[in-house]
C-alpha cells in the first residue's frame, strides 16, 4: 500500500538532553503543527549552585524552543550580561559554572516556585508558557535523579566532571543516583501513551538518554509502545559533533561509531538515522536506516532533518506524514 503524504496532526514525543537534543527538538517544533510535540528532557545533570536549583538540559530546551539560546554555545541565553558573575567573583564565590544575569532570573524563579511546593513539571510548564513555547516540555521525572560519574580520579557529580573538569578524567562507569525511587509522572505517562512517533534525539546515549531511560517503567513503556521509535546518531564520522560522547565510548572500550549507539539503544528502536558521512555503515545497522545530512547549523537544516525523520517514521508504520501545514 502506498504511504499517504497527507498532512496529519500526529503526536510526536522526543527524548532529549544537551545541545544536540535541543537542536532537533527545535526542528521538530518547526516541522509540526503547534501543540503536537512533547519533549521529555534529561534532569540527571541538575544540581544546586549558588543556592539555586539549576536544570541545564531543561533550560537548553526552553531557550532553544523559544529562540532565545546563545547561538555559539547552544546553552545559556543570547545577548547575555555577566554583572552578577563578576560580582560573585569579587566576593570569592564559585565561578567555574558560568551563569549570566538573564539566565539567573530563570533559576531564581524556578527555585522560588519549587520552594513554594510546585513540582518540577509544573514549574517547567509555567516557564514554557511564559516563553510562549507551543510544545510541551517535561522533565523525565519530578524526583531528583543525579548522574554520578565514576572516573579514574574518583567519583564526580555530573557538572563537576563536565564543566569544572572539562570531561578530562577517564570514564569508568555511571550511576543515576535516586533513579530507583523515581516514578513516571502522569504527564510523561500520558505523552508516551498517546505518542504516534518517538524520536531519540542525537544526544549523548550515556549521560543524556540513559538517565531518562533509568526512570523505572520508562523502558518497558517504550518497548510496548506501538509508535515507531527512531534514534538519530550523535556520532558522525567517528566523532561527536559536540560533547564527550566519542571520548566516553573509547574509555568504555567501545568504538566511537553510530553502530555503538545502535547496540546501546538496540531493542528500543525501529529505525536509525545516520549521517551521509557514515553511509558505508548503513548495511551494518541491524535496523531500517535513513542516511541523510544530520548536521544542524540553522533553523532550516533542523526543520529539514526533522521532516525527513517524521517521513521515515511514517514509512515504517504506514501512517500519514505529520506536517506543520496540518
Ligand atoms: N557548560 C559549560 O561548558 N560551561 C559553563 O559554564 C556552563 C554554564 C551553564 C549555565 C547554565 C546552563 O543552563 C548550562 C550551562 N552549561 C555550561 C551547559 C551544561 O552544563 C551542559 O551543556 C549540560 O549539562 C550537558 O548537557
Amino acid at each position: 500500500m502506498a504511504v499517504s503524504t497527507k498532512p496529519a496532526r500526529k503526536k510526536v514525543v522526543a527524548l532529549a538532553g544537551g545541545v544536540g537534543g535541543a537542536k532537533l527538538a527545535t526542528g521538530l517544533q518547526a516541522a509540526l503543527p503547534p501543540g503536537c510535540l512533547t519533549v521529555i528532557v534529561n534532569t540527571g545533570d541538575d544540581f544546586e549552585h549558588w543556592g539555586l536549583h539549576i536544570c541545564p538540559d531543561l533550560d537548553t530546551v526552553l531557550y532553544n524552543l523559544a529562540g532565545l539560546n546563545n547561538p555559539e554555545n547552544g546553552w545559556g541565553r543570547q545577548d547575555e550580561v555577566w554583572t552578577v558573575l563578576g560580582e560573585i567573583e569579587r566576593f570569592g564565590g564559585e565561578n567555574w559554572f558560568r551563569i549570566g544575569d538573564r539566565d539567573l532570573a530563570l533559576h531564581l524563579r524556578r527555585t522560588e516556585w519549587l520552594r513554594m511546593g510546585l513540582s518540577l513539571t509544573e514549574v517547567t510548564d509555567r516557564l514554557r508558557r511564559l516563553l510562549a513555547i507551543p510544545s510541551a516540555i517535561l522533565p523525565m521525572c519530578n524526583e531528583p535523579v543525579r548522574t554520578l560519574v565514576h572516573t579514574d580520579e574518583g567519583d564526580l557529580s555530573f557538572q563537576h566532571y563536565f564543566v569544572r573538569r572539562r570531561c578530562e578524567p577517564s570514564l569508568v562507569d555511571l550511576s543515576f543516583v535516586g533513579a530507583a525511587s523515581a516514578t513516571l509522572s502522569p504527564e510523561v505517562h500520558k505523552a508516551l501513551n498517546s505518542a504516534e512517533i518517538v524520536v531519540f534525539c542525537p544526544s549523548n546515549p550515556y549521560v543524556s538518554l540513559d538517565p531518562i531511560l533509568s526512570v523505572p517503567g520508562l523502558r518497558d513503556f517504550l518497548r510496548q509502545c506501538k509508535a515507531p521509535k527512531i534514534a538519530v546518531s550523535p556520532i558522525v564520522n567517528g566523532q561527536a559533533l559536540k560533547g564527550p560522547a566519542s571520548k566516553m565510548m573509547r574509555e568504555l572500550g567501545e568504538m566511537s561509531s553510530p553502530l555503538t549507539v545502535v547496540d546501546h539503544l538496540g531493542d528500543l528502536l525501529d529505525g536509525f538515522v545516520i549521517d551521509r558521512a557514515d553511509a558505508d555503515l548503513s548495511d551494518a545497522v541491524i535496523l531500517p536506516a535513513l542516511v541523510t545530512g544530520t548536521i544542524m547549523t540553522d533553523l532550516s537544516s533542523k526543520e529539514r532533518l526533522a521532516q525527513e525523520i517524521l517521513t521515515f517514521a511514517a514509512t515504517l508504520r504506514n501512517i500519514p506524514v505529520p506536517s506543520a501545514a496540518a
